[in-house]
């Protein structure tokens, strides 16, 4: 059939073989997980849980959703695995509706500015407008401010602690988190969807002996379809025997409806891939990678929030260069390069146009990229600021961010227009192709 649809698939997959995706939560999925998810698994309703169904027809997709869930469980050694959650946020949502019994009932996470996600509470998401939430912040020094955390923790009593966020550049410390809840008698959610395939690789903490419950999607670093897995640790249901009956109750009937079982398959497969040793080579060369960027940054003068990384990402505050996230992202977009605005932590700027920068190299490692490569990046990077400081000054160069829209076009009209712009979208395309888009 001629559908213009399989043009812009056409079009994104060349995007994606000609770019460099440098977005710490995308990746790029093997052959089989695609198979699975593009399959017919996909045409089935199957709500309720494995053997229980409100729909006939699911010996199948029950087989599927079984080895979702062994898998998990031997992977991350957690004895509960919910599989359905459709992705980080809802499962996140059904974590508070399952823990969260009272209207007083507070939850404690990461701030938005500090590295936070919404869905742990901030205010415009739903967690944060039906649950009652406080927040703790950065140190200087860019890890978890331990001292705010404690206090408020004994002085709030909250009945969640998450640990968690969408930027930030430590490992996080579970043991710790893990304590403080302890002490004062809340729930421990680590939210890992950023690091679960450097835990199962070996190169970040392990949450599942601290936390309650261990929440992760299972599209970054684990490489598999659009979905999350909600694991009740021993310690969660020490506390609480019935707590994975809870979880599968928030889940559906609590929030969702049938379970997209060809994402639940893509799971089983990625799941499956991350148990190999190929993988945990996988996991070691993407924290190696980070860690020879972040370096190569420094000389580029970039100001590293943290000093450099621990994980897959660096965080970049770039008001010390006199330009912000939004100008980067359309510049780099320019040439290839896709990376994420991203607010630092007190941003005095609003979060369409943050004062920082997001970087990650789960997609560039999938490829197959080094150290070596990751010093031209950083050197990309540094050329893209420049360009950057040039034409901002040139057009926009005021403080009225927000307003300054027709400012904000001239400015990517004189990049568009950047002989220099032009080259570099050249030299990253041929670099790019010569990477797979998916090598073992
Ligand atoms: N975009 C994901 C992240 O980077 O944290 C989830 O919102």
């Amino acid at each position: 059939m001629k559908d213009e649809l399989f043009e812009l698939l056409k079009k994104e997959k060349k995007r994606q073989r000609d770019g460099l995706v440098l977005i710490p939560s995308e990746n790029y999925v093997s052959a089989d997980v695609l198979k699975v998810l593009g399959s017919e698994f996909g045409n089935k309703y199957a709500e309720g849980q494995v053997g229980r169904r409100y729909y006939t027809g699911n010996e199948w997709v029950d087989g599927v959703e079984s080895l979702a869930i062994e898998r998990a469980k031997k992977l991350f050694g957690a004895p509960f695995v919910n599989v359905q959650a459709y992705s980080g946020s809802p499962a996140n949502m059904a974590i508070l509706i399952a823990l969260c019994e009272k209207k007083s009932d507070l939850v404690l996470s990461q701030e938005l500015s500090h590295g936070g996600h919404l869905s742990m509470g901030q205010k415009v998401s739903a967690t944060g407008r039906f649950f009652k939430t406080d927040h703790y912040h950065l140190s200087k020094r860019g890890e978890i401010g331990w001292k705010e955390l404690g206090e408020k923790a004994r002085r709030l009593k909250p009945r969640v602690i998450f640990a968690g966020g969408t930027a930030y550049t430590k490992k996080f410390d579970f043991k710790r988190y893990g304590e403080i809840a302890g002490q004062v008698g809340a729930y421990f959610v680590a939210d890992i969807s950023h690091v679960a395939g450097l835990v199962v690789a070996g190169v970040h903490p392990d949450p599942v002996p601290y936390a309650d419950l261990v929440m992760t999607t299972s599209h970054k670093t684990l490489r598999g379809g659009r979905g999350a897995l909600i694991m009740v640790t021993k310690r969660g249901l020490n506390k609480d025997a019935d707590l994975g009956e809870k979880i599968n109750k928030a889940v559906f009937p609590g929030i969702q409806g049938g379970p997209h079982m060809n994402n639940i398959a893509s799971i089983a497969v990625a799941l499956e891939e991350a148990s190999s040793p190929g993988f945990k080579k996988y996991g070691r060369k993407v924290v190696r990678n980070a860690k020879a960027l972040a370096d190569s940054l420094g000389r580029y003068e970039f100001k590293l929030i943290g000093g450099g990384t621990e994980n897959h990402m660096i965080w970049i505050d770039l008001r010390k260069k006199g330009i912000d996230g939004w100008s980067m992202h359309v510049a780099l977009e320019m040439v290839n390069m896709f990376v994420n605005k991203q607010t630092v932590p007190n941003d005095p700027r609003p979060a369409y146009y943050p004062s920082g920068l997001r970087l990650g190299t789960p997609a560039v490692t999938t490829r197959g990229m080094q150290e070596a490569q990751m010093r031209l990046i950083a050197q990309w990077l540094g050329t893209v600021a420049e360009i950057c400081q040039e034409h901002w000054s040139n057009s926009i160069g005021s403080e009225n961010y927000e307003k300054d829209q027709e400012a904000r076009k001239m400015f990517k009209k004189r990049l568009e227009e950047d002989k220099a712009i032009k080259k570099m979208r050249k030299e990253v395309r041929d670099f790019a192709r010569k990477w797979p888009i998916f090598k073992w």
